[in-house]
């Protein structure tokens, strides 16, 4: 079923105007529902980066699995980053609802050409690194993500219902991980507060760029894909991390971190967007080595690929032929 194919979709101002009128009154856009060409390309941009941010999210943390420090930490390690391939799974179905391929959006992924989150171009140097990815990258997708959940495209927010539920999980495992080198020996300790150090300014970076410079963003908020802008995300995170690190000892690494009684929020420094556009733009420190990783496993999956689609024709003879007996 592809409803939204852009040539049967001539984008009137009655058509538009009616369109916005929905959104208004708070209805939910379904994929048979008419809708304009622009958002329709607009979902199809954000949920196929998004999707890819979930499928090469799971490199960095797949990295320690084979080196988690006890067999429950290793448990709770491979039960996240399977969740983070099903997240990615989820969404790609969205997109096909939207009349676009998957395979091509994969393609997109491996020739280089599409997006994906800047924080997964950060390498996980320490066992600390996947508390702080739990507790962090977690910790900022939940409160981007419980935003989407509401989300004026019916399948994008349900898809984020589930997947906000099990970021939930994952968030507690990071920050239990955090809380207990914290706890531990003066070594553990400086492990944790080293990982924190290391990812607190890309963790910032992942609600995208200040809103005077998102170009998106106001046909989005319009359209009621975003809900809350990209600096209202990222004040909400801070405010409620601050807090967390407090809770358990560690210091946030910014000398310019400072409560503001008038707005009762957490004031911090400038972030250097001059790192944040050389990562998406491809020069991060592990960009190279992400698509590397994600060209060879699709590679290597290429059997499974036709396997499948083998015993798919397989089962389709058989059916058509039990039909006609
Ligand atoms: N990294 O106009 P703007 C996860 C791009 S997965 C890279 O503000 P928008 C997890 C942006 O795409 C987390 N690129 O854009 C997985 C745009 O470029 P184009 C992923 C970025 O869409 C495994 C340009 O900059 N979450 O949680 O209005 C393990 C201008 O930006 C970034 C999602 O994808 C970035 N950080 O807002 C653990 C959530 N930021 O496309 C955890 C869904 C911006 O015009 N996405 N850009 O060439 C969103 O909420 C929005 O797309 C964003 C950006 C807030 C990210």
């Amino acid at each position: 079923m592809t409803p939204n194919k852009p040539e049967t979709n001539v984008d009137d101002p009655a058509r538009v105007a009616a369109f916005e009128a929905r959104i208004a009154a708070g209805e939910t856009i379904e994929p048979k529902d008419w809708m304009p060409e622009r958002y329709r390309r607009q979902l199809v941009r954000m949920m196929s980066q998004h999707a890819h941010s979930e499928v090469v999210g799971m490199l960095p943390e797949g990295n320690w699995i084979t080196r988690a420090p006890t067999l429950r930490r290793k448990m709770s390690l491979l039960a996240k980053v399977q969740d983070e391939a099903g997240h990615g799974l989820y969404i790609y179905c969205g997109t096909e609802t939207l009349g676009v391929d998957r395979h091509e959006l994969i393609q997109q992924l491996l020739n280089g050409t599409a997006k994906y989150s800047s924080i997964f171009n950060y390498p996980t140097l320490s066992w600390a690194d996947i508390g702080a990815i739990g507790w962090l990258v977690d910790g900022a997708a939940i409160v981007n993500q419980t935003m989407l959940a509401k989300a004026s495209y019916g399948p994008y927010a349900r898809a984020m219902v589930r997947i906000c539920k099990e970021e939930n999980f994952h968030k507690r495992q990071g920050f239990e991980i955090m809380a207990t080198l914290s706890a531990g020996t003066p070594a553990q300790k400086r492990m944790a507060q080293d990982a924190l150090d290391r990812w607190w300014w890309p963790s910032l970076m992942m609600f995208g760029p200040h809103d005077t410079d998102s170009p998106n963003s106001d046909e989005l908020l319009r359209w009621g894909v975003k809900r809350k802008s990209n600096d209202e995300l990222r004040q909400r995170f801070i405010n409620l991390t601050v807090a967390q690190a407090k809770a358990i000892d560690l210091t946030i690494p910014d000398p310019q971190l400072r409560f503001d009684e008038a707005s009762q929020n957490w004031l911090i420094g400038p972030i250097d967007w001059d790192e944040f556009w050389r990562v998406v733009r491809g020069n991060g420190p592990c960009n190279q080595e992400r698509l590397a990783a994600r060209r060879q496993a699709h590679d290597d999956g290429e059997w499974v690929r036709i396997a499948a689609a083998a015993y798919a024709a397989k089962q389709a003879r058989a059916e058509s032929t039990s039909e006609a007996a």
